[in-house]
Protein backbone atom coordinates (compact mmCIF):
# COMPACT_ATOMS: atom_id res chain seq x y z
CA UNK A 1 0.00 0.00 0.00
CA UNK A 2 1.50 3.55 -0.60
CA UNK A 3 2.25 5.46 2.23
CA UNK A 4 3.99 8.63 2.42
CA UNK A 5 7.59 7.88 3.94
CA UNK A 6 10.61 10.57 5.11
CA UNK A 7 13.49 8.74 4.66
CA UNK A 8 16.13 11.74 4.95
CA UNK A 9 16.14 15.64 5.59
CA UNK A 10 14.03 17.21 3.56
CA UNK A 11 14.12 14.14 1.70
CA UNK A 12 10.14 12.26 1.07
CA UNK A 13 8.17 10.78 -1.46
CA UNK A 14 5.18 8.42 -1.64
CA UNK A 15 6.75 4.36 -1.25
CA UNK A 16 4.64 0.93 -1.16
CA UNK A 17 5.07 -0.31 2.04
CA UNK A 18 3.49 -3.05 4.45
CA UNK A 19 1.89 -2.45 7.57
CA UNK A 20 1.80 -5.30 9.84
CA UNK A 21 -1.79 -7.17 11.35
CA UNK A 22 -3.26 -5.55 14.36
CA UNK A 23 -2.05 -6.82 17.66
CA UNK A 24 -4.90 -7.95 20.07
CA UNK A 25 -5.61 -4.38 21.39
CA UNK A 26 -5.04 -2.31 18.08
CA UNK A 27 -7.14 -2.05 14.79
CA UNK A 28 -6.14 -1.65 11.36
CA UNK A 29 -8.00 1.92 9.59
CA UNK A 30 -8.52 1.96 5.86
CA UNK A 31 -7.66 5.71 5.38
CA UNK A 32 -9.95 8.27 3.71
CA UNK A 33 -8.14 11.75 4.32
CA UNK A 34 -5.20 12.83 6.23
CA UNK A 35 -4.34 16.77 6.80
CA UNK A 36 -1.14 17.96 6.16
CA UNK A 37 0.18 20.06 9.12
CA UNK A 38 3.04 22.01 9.92
CA UNK A 39 4.40 19.31 12.57
CA UNK A 40 4.62 17.14 9.55
CA UNK A 41 7.27 19.28 7.66
CA UNK A 42 9.10 19.95 10.70
CA UNK A 43 9.84 15.87 10.39
CA UNK A 44 10.33 16.29 6.77
CA UNK A 45 12.72 19.44 7.57
CA UNK A 46 14.35 18.11 10.95
CA UNK A 47 12.93 20.63 12.65
CA UNK A 48 11.46 18.27 15.02
CA UNK A 49 13.98 15.25 15.09
CA UNK A 50 12.44 12.21 14.46
CA UNK A 51 14.28 8.87 13.92
CA UNK A 52 13.93 7.77 10.20
CA UNK A 53 12.33 6.47 8.26
CA UNK A 54 9.53 7.76 9.36
CA UNK A 55 5.07 7.65 7.56
CA UNK A 56 4.16 10.65 8.14
CA UNK A 57 0.46 11.87 9.58
CA UNK A 58 -1.49 12.52 12.33
CA UNK A 59 -4.34 14.10 11.34
CA UNK A 60 -6.69 11.21 10.00
CA UNK A 61 -9.93 9.89 9.50
CA UNK A 62 -10.97 6.50 7.76
CA UNK A 63 -13.08 3.16 8.38
CA UNK A 64 -11.93 0.17 10.32
CA UNK A 65 -11.20 -2.78 8.45
CA UNK A 66 -10.34 -4.85 10.79
CA UNK A 67 -10.05 -5.43 14.63
CA UNK A 68 -7.66 -7.30 17.10
CA UNK A 69 -8.99 -10.20 19.08
CA UNK A 70 -9.17 -7.86 22.19
CA UNK A 71 -11.22 -5.08 20.79
CA UNK A 72 -14.54 -4.66 21.97
CA UNK A 73 -15.81 -1.07 21.26
CA UNK A 74 -14.81 -0.88 17.70
CA UNK A 75 -16.11 -3.24 14.57
CA UNK A 76 -15.36 -3.50 11.24
CA UNK A 77 -17.61 -0.28 9.48
CA UNK A 78 -16.86 1.72 11.98
CA UNK A 79 -15.74 5.70 10.92
CA UNK A 80 -12.70 7.26 13.01
CA UNK A 81 -11.36 9.96 13.62
CA UNK A 82 -7.55 9.21 14.58
CA UNK A 83 -6.40 10.77 18.01
CA UNK A 84 -2.85 11.34 18.88
CA UNK A 85 -2.87 12.11 21.96
CA UNK A 86 -5.10 9.34 23.50
CA UNK A 87 -5.87 8.29 27.01
CA UNK A 88 -6.14 4.77 28.26
CA UNK A 89 -8.47 5.50 31.14
CA UNK A 90 -6.47 3.11 33.63
CA UNK A 91 -2.73 4.55 34.39
CA UNK A 92 -1.92 6.31 36.93
CA UNK A 93 -2.39 9.90 34.94
CA UNK A 94 -5.57 8.98 33.38
CA UNK A 95 -6.94 8.03 36.99
CA UNK A 96 -5.76 11.36 38.63
CA UNK A 97 -7.80 13.25 35.77
CA UNK A 98 -4.50 13.76 34.02
CA UNK A 99 -5.03 11.98 30.84
CA UNK A 100 -3.54 14.55 28.01
CA UNK A 101 -0.63 13.37 29.64
CA UNK A 102 -1.32 9.34 29.53
CA UNK A 103 1.25 6.97 30.47
CA UNK A 104 0.35 4.54 28.52
CA UNK A 105 0.76 6.82 25.46
CA UNK A 106 3.56 9.00 25.41
CA UNK A 107 3.48 11.86 23.11
CA UNK A 108 7.43 11.27 23.28
CA UNK A 109 7.31 8.07 21.64
CA UNK A 110 4.61 9.29 19.00
CA UNK A 111 7.09 11.48 18.62
CA UNK A 112 9.75 9.03 18.10
CA UNK A 113 7.14 7.32 15.72
CA UNK A 114 7.40 4.28 18.02
CA UNK A 115 4.27 2.82 19.73
CA UNK A 116 4.14 2.53 23.61
CA UNK A 117 6.02 -0.75 23.66
CA UNK A 118 8.76 0.83 21.17
CA UNK A 119 7.78 -1.55 18.12
CA UNK A 120 6.67 -0.76 14.82
CA UNK A 121 4.10 -1.77 12.49
CA UNK A 122 5.05 -0.42 9.49
CA UNK A 123 7.64 -2.23 6.88
CA UNK A 124 9.48 -0.74 3.76
CA UNK A 125 9.88 -3.37 0.75
CA UNK A 126 13.40 -4.21 2.34
CA UNK A 127 12.26 -5.90 5.50
CA UNK A 128 13.32 -2.31 7.31
CA UNK A 129 11.28 -1.16 10.14
CA UNK A 130 9.40 2.21 9.63
CA UNK A 131 8.42 4.83 12.20
CA UNK A 132 4.87 5.91 12.06
CA UNK A 133 4.81 9.62 13.32
CA UNK A 134 2.94 10.33 16.10
CA UNK A 135 2.20 6.19 16.63
CA UNK A 136 -0.43 7.08 13.21
CA UNK A 137 1.52 7.20 10.21
CA UNK A 138 -2.03 7.81 8.64
CA UNK A 139 -0.92 10.00 5.22
CA UNK A 140 -1.08 5.95 4.39
CA UNK A 141 -4.02 4.03 2.29
CA UNK A 142 -4.07 2.20 6.17
CA UNK A 143 -2.59 2.03 8.88
CA UNK A 144 -2.29 0.08 12.02
CA UNK A 145 -3.10 1.56 15.34
CA UNK A 146 -3.96 1.06 19.30
CA UNK A 147 -7.79 1.04 20.38
CA UNK A 148 -7.35 4.34 22.07
CA UNK A 149 -6.10 6.00 19.65
CA UNK A 150 -9.63 5.86 17.50
CA UNK A 151 -12.92 7.95 18.18
CA UNK A 152 -16.01 6.26 16.42
CA UNK A 153 -17.97 9.26 14.34
CA UNK A 154 -21.32 8.90 12.65
CA UNK A 155 -20.96 7.08 9.28
CA UNK A 156 -22.75 10.54 7.58
CA UNK A 157 -19.95 12.93 8.98
CA UNK A 158 -17.40 14.06 6.35
CA UNK A 159 -14.27 12.63 6.66
CA UNK A 160 -12.74 14.37 4.35
CA UNK A 161 -13.13 17.59 5.96
CA UNK A 162 -13.68 15.81 9.38
CA UNK A 163 -10.06 14.61 9.35
CA UNK A 164 -8.90 18.62 10.25
CA UNK A 165 -10.51 17.90 13.69
CA UNK A 166 -7.45 15.11 14.26
CA UNK A 167 -4.97 17.66 14.82
CA UNK A 168 -5.58 21.24 13.58
CA UNK A 169 -9.10 22.04 14.89
CA UNK A 170 -8.49 19.93 18.35
CA UNK A 171 -5.23 22.00 18.89
CA UNK A 172 -6.67 25.33 17.79
CA UNK A 173 -9.89 25.20 19.73
CA UNK A 174 -8.45 23.18 22.54
CA UNK A 175 -6.48 26.11 23.35
CA UNK A 176 -9.39 28.76 23.18
CA UNK A 177 -11.67 26.30 25.20
CA UNK A 178 -9.90 23.88 27.31
CA UNK A 179 -6.37 25.63 28.24
CA UNK A 180 -7.77 29.30 27.52
CA UNK A 181 -11.21 28.68 28.82
CA UNK A 182 -12.73 31.85 27.60
CA UNK A 183 -15.83 32.89 28.73
CA UNK A 184 -18.47 35.20 27.39
CA UNK A 185 -16.92 38.76 26.81
CA UNK A 186 -13.12 37.80 26.83
CA UNK A 187 -11.06 39.18 24.38
CA UNK A 188 -8.44 36.81 22.85
CA UNK A 189 -5.77 37.72 20.85
CA UNK A 190 -4.82 34.96 18.21
CA UNK A 191 -0.91 35.83 17.10
CA UNK A 192 -0.60 33.52 13.68
CA UNK A 193 -3.42 32.15 11.66
CA UNK A 194 -2.32 29.40 9.78
CA UNK A 195 -4.38 25.55 10.66
CA UNK A 196 -3.79 26.03 14.51
CA UNK A 197 -4.44 29.58 15.13
CA UNK A 198 -7.38 29.67 12.55
CA UNK A 199 -9.05 27.21 14.79
CA UNK A 200 -7.84 29.16 18.11
CA UNK A 201 -10.24 31.82 16.94
CA UNK A 202 -13.45 29.28 16.04
CA UNK A 203 -12.95 28.33 19.38
CA UNK A 204 -12.98 31.82 21.28
CA UNK A 205 -16.04 32.94 19.04
CA UNK A 206 -18.00 29.39 20.55
CA UNK A 207 -17.22 30.32 23.40
CA UNK A 208 -18.84 33.52 23.37
CA UNK A 209 -15.91 35.78 22.81
CA UNK A 210 -16.79 39.60 23.05
CA UNK A 211 -12.73 40.48 20.73
CA UNK A 212 -11.61 38.86 18.84
CA UNK A 213 -7.89 39.90 17.48
CA UNK A 214 -6.28 38.21 14.59
CA UNK A 215 -2.54 39.06 14.22
CA UNK A 216 -1.05 37.69 11.01
CA UNK A 217 1.68 38.93 8.12
CA UNK A 218 -0.52 37.62 5.62
CA UNK A 219 -3.93 39.80 4.26
CA UNK A 220 -5.18 35.89 2.58
CA UNK A 221 -4.81 34.69 6.47
CA UNK A 222 -6.37 37.73 8.05
CA UNK A 223 -9.57 37.58 5.45
CA UNK A 224 -9.55 33.91 6.44
CA UNK A 225 -9.54 35.00 10.58
CA UNK A 226 -12.56 37.39 9.81
CA UNK A 227 -14.93 34.98 8.06
CA UNK A 228 -13.80 32.20 11.04
CA UNK A 229 -14.91 34.82 13.38
CA UNK A 230 -12.05 37.27 14.17
CA UNK A 231 -13.33 40.91 14.96
CA UNK A 232 -10.35 42.70 14.81
CA UNK A 233 -7.58 42.06 12.01
CA UNK A 234 -3.93 43.02 12.80
CA UNK A 235 -1.66 43.19 10.33
CA UNK A 236 2.26 42.57 12.16
CA UNK A 237 3.99 43.59 9.23
CA UNK A 238 2.53 46.62 8.96
CA UNK A 239 1.41 47.61 12.84
CA UNK A 240 2.67 47.27 16.23
CA UNK A 241 0.36 44.32 17.19
CA UNK A 242 0.80 44.93 21.81
CA UNK A 243 -0.05 48.45 20.99
CA UNK A 244 -3.21 47.88 18.57
CA UNK A 245 -4.73 45.35 21.00
CA UNK A 246 -3.54 47.79 24.14
CA UNK A 247 -5.36 50.67 22.86
CA UNK A 248 -8.58 47.97 21.74
CA UNK A 249 -8.80 46.50 25.04
CA UNK A 250 -8.77 50.37 26.78
CA UNK A 251 -5.35 49.75 28.08
CA UNK A 252 -6.38 46.72 29.78
CA UNK A 253 -4.74 43.97 27.50
CA UNK A 254 -6.10 40.89 26.19
CA UNK A 255 -7.98 38.25 28.67
CA UNK A 256 -5.83 35.28 26.78
CA UNK A 257 -3.57 35.55 24.34
CA UNK A 258 -2.31 32.39 21.75
CA UNK A 259 1.10 31.87 20.32
CA UNK A 260 0.48 29.69 16.84
CA UNK A 261 3.67 30.22 15.12
CA UNK A 262 6.26 28.98 17.39
CA UNK A 263 8.66 32.33 17.53
CA UNK A 264 9.72 33.12 20.74
CA UNK A 265 9.98 36.88 19.89
CA UNK A 266 6.22 36.37 19.11
CA UNK A 267 5.88 34.62 22.33
CA UNK A 268 6.65 37.57 23.98
CA UNK A 269 4.69 39.87 22.16
CA UNK A 270 1.39 37.56 23.46
CA UNK A 271 2.60 37.99 26.75
CA UNK A 272 2.89 41.54 26.30
CA UNK A 273 -0.11 42.28 24.95
CA UNK A 274 -2.19 40.05 27.77
CA UNK A 275 -3.83 42.13 31.28
CA UNK A 276 -3.03 41.81 34.54
CA UNK A 277 -3.78 38.03 35.66
CA UNK A 278 -4.24 37.48 32.10
CA UNK A 279 -3.09 34.10 30.20
CA UNK A 280 -0.85 33.25 27.48
CA UNK A 281 -0.74 30.07 25.73
CA UNK A 282 2.22 28.82 23.80
CA UNK A 283 0.91 26.62 21.38
CA UNK A 284 3.56 27.15 18.33
CA UNK A 285 6.03 24.90 17.92
CA UNK A 286 9.69 26.55 18.38
CA UNK A 287 12.69 24.92 17.94
CA UNK A 288 13.72 22.77 20.97
CA UNK A 289 17.05 24.54 22.00
CA UNK A 290 14.98 27.98 21.63
CA UNK A 291 14.11 29.95 24.94
CA UNK A 292 11.42 32.65 25.33
CA UNK A 293 12.31 36.06 27.37
CA UNK A 294 9.99 36.75 30.08
CA UNK A 295 11.03 40.41 32.66
CA UNK A 296 10.60 38.52 35.89
CA UNK A 297 9.81 41.36 37.87
CA UNK A 298 6.50 41.92 35.21
CA UNK A 299 5.64 38.65 35.84
CA UNK A 300 5.72 39.08 39.70
CA UNK A 301 4.06 42.21 39.57
CA UNK A 302 1.23 41.53 36.83
CA UNK A 303 0.38 37.81 38.13
CA UNK A 304 0.38 36.69 34.52
CA UNK A 305 -0.04 33.11 33.34
CA UNK A 306 1.87 31.49 30.80
CA UNK A 307 1.00 28.45 29.60
CA UNK A 308 2.17 25.17 27.04
CA UNK A 309 -0.59 23.57 25.16
CA UNK A 310 -0.80 20.62 22.99
CA UNK A 311 -3.51 18.48 21.23
CA UNK A 312 -6.74 19.47 22.79
CA UNK A 313 -5.82 20.72 26.37
CA UNK A 314 -8.03 17.74 27.62
CA UNK A 315 -9.74 14.69 26.99
CA UNK A 316 -9.12 14.65 23.38
CA UNK A 317 -10.78 11.84 22.58
CA UNK A 318 -13.94 13.34 24.12
CA UNK A 319 -13.04 16.94 22.72
CA UNK A 320 -12.78 15.59 19.39
CA UNK A 321 -16.40 13.61 19.40
CA UNK A 322 -17.59 16.98 20.91
CA UNK A 323 -16.45 18.98 17.70
CA UNK A 324 -17.50 16.47 15.42
CA UNK A 325 -20.75 17.74 17.29
CA UNK A 326 -19.88 21.38 16.86
CA UNK A 327 -19.44 21.34 12.90
CA UNK A 328 -22.70 18.39 12.75
CA UNK A 329 -24.55 21.10 13.99
CA UNK A 330 -23.06 24.03 11.37
CA UNK A 331 -21.12 25.63 15.32
CA UNK A 332 -17.68 24.87 13.77
CA UNK A 333 -16.73 25.76 10.32
CA UNK A 334 -14.36 23.06 8.27
CA UNK A 335 -15.80 23.56 4.72
CA UNK A 336 -13.71 26.76 4.68
CA UNK A 337 -10.57 25.66 6.38
CA UNK A 338 -10.19 22.97 3.80
CA UNK A 339 -9.68 24.37 0.81
CA UNK A 340 -7.93 22.26 -1.30
CA UNK A 341 -7.13 18.50 -1.92
CA UNK A 342 -4.70 15.95 -3.48
CA UNK A 343 -4.07 12.58 -4.14
CA UNK A 344 -1.41 10.98 -2.11
CA UNK A 345 1.10 11.18 -5.48
CA UNK A 346 0.53 15.17 -5.31
CA UNK A 347 2.10 15.31 -1.70
CA UNK A 348 4.79 17.17 -2.94
CA UNK A 349 2.61 19.88 -4.10
CA UNK A 350 0.73 19.33 -0.85
CA UNK A 351 4.20 20.19 1.01
CA UNK A 352 4.88 23.42 -1.43
CA UNK A 353 1.17 24.66 -0.67
CA UNK A 354 1.76 23.90 2.80
CA UNK A 355 5.15 26.26 3.06
CA UNK A 356 3.66 28.77 0.97
CA UNK A 357 0.55 29.42 2.77
CA UNK A 358 -1.55 28.45 0.12
CA UNK A 359 -4.16 26.61 2.23
CA UNK A 360 -5.85 26.85 5.58
CA UNK A 361 -5.67 23.18 5.57
CA UNK A 362 -4.41 20.85 2.84
CA UNK A 363 -5.72 17.09 2.83
CA UNK A 364 -4.81 14.39 0.94
CA UNK A 365 -7.79 12.21 0.46
CA UNK A 366 -7.71 8.23 -0.46
CA UNK A 367 -10.13 6.62 -3.18
C1 LIG B 1 2.19 18.38 18.04
C2 LIG B 1 3.33 19.30 18.22
C3 LIG B 1 4.44 18.64 18.94
C4 LIG B 1 3.99 18.01 20.20
C5 LIG B 1 2.84 17.10 19.99
C6 LIG B 1 1.74 17.76 19.30
N1 LIG B 1 1.08 19.06 17.58
C7 LIG B 1 0.59 19.02 16.37
O1 LIG B 1 1.07 19.01 15.31
ZN1 LIG C 1 -0.36 18.58 13.71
Amino acid sequence: MKAVVVTGINEFGVEDIEVLPPQASEVRVKMKACGLCMSDHHVISGAMPTPLPCVLGHEGAGVITEVGERVTRFAEGDAVILNFSPACGKCDMCERGLGLYCSAHPTDMGLAGLQADGSHRHQRPDGEAAGAFMALGCMAEETVIHEDRVVKVDSGVDLTRACVVSCGVMTGAGAAINTGAVRPGDSVAVFGCGGVGLNVIQGARISGAGQIFAVDLSPTKLELAQKLGATHLINGGEQDAVAQIMALTGDMGADLAVECVGAPALMRQAYDSTRKLGMTVVVGVAPPDQDVALNAFDLLLTGKCVCGHKASGAHSGQFIASLVDHYQAGRLDLDTLVSRTYAIDEVQQAVDDLLNNVNARGVIVFD
